[in-house]
């Protein structure tokens, strides 16, 4: 809460469990809205090319250790590094369509056993979504899709724990969409929140803080 509303670009969020199709719904989404003549930039966490970024990536490849709160912050600092562009973009009105974002971030740190509580605190502050489009998918199906398991989170019962911590962050701004469906179904269901979205954006709406 706190600020007025004002007419600015929305703040969307692809959320979901990995391999639940979030970058390529991403990009399909950004392409149908550009269509229809909405300026939308396509961002992405972790941002892997800042200093923060190569950390993470390097972490997550297996080429490094680090300790769990340790990632955790790198994680919400590299949200933190990016918060006064996010604003500044938003307020030129355009779209922002951000593949994971604290969500991805709480969600993974608590299913490795961190506090929940305590995971949420270093995303105090930020930018909150004005939709979170979750792609709710079954651990299993995900798990017969490409390139799945390279990573160092990609085991299924690592995943369902993740799925019960996203419940656990659920507001009126969420809405969930069947990922076990083809990509052009995903696709059509993603459409008219995204729209209606950026229309009340467009119109006026507070910025949010998490949480
Ligand atoms: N992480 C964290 O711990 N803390 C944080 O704060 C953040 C992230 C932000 C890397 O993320 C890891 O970081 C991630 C969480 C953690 N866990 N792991 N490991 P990432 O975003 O870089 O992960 P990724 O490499 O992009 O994979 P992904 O996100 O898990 O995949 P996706 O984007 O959801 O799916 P996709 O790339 O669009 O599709 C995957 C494959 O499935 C591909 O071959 C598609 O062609 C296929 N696909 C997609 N949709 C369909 C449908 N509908 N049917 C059939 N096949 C499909
Ligand atoms: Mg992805």
């Amino acid at each position: 809460g706190g600020g007025d509303a004002e007419k600015r670009g929305a703040l969307i969020v692809l959320e979901g469990l990995d391999r639940s199709g979030k970058s390529s719904q991403c990009r399909a989404l950004a392409s149908f809205l550009r269509g229809r003549g909405e300026s939308v930039e396509e961002w992405r966490f972790p941002d892997r090319t800042t200093a923060i970024g190569q950390m993470i990536s390097s972490y997550l490849s297996q080429a490094s250790e680090l300790d769990d709160s340790a990632v955790h912050l790198l994680f919400a600092a590299n949200r933190w590094e990016k918060r006064s562009l996010m604003e500044s973009t938003l307020r030129k009105g355009i779209t922002l369509l951000i593949d994971r974002y604290s969500y991805s971030g709480v969600a993974f740190s608590a299913a490795k056993g961190l506090d929940f509580q305590w995971c949420r605190t270093p995303e105090t502050g930020l930018p909150a979504a004005d939709l979170v489009l979750y792609l709710d998918i079954d651990p299993e199906v995900a798990a017969s899709r490409g390139e799945y398991g390279l990573e160092r989170y990609e085991k299924v019962d690592f995943q369902r724990r993740v799925a019960t911590y996203y419940q656990a962050m659920r507001d009126s701004t969420w809405q969930t969409v069947d990922a076990n469906q083809s990509v052009d179904e995903v696709q059509e269901a993603l459409r008219e929140a995204a729209v209606s979205v950026i229309q009340s954006c467009k119109s006026g709406a507070e910025l949010l803080r998490l949480w």
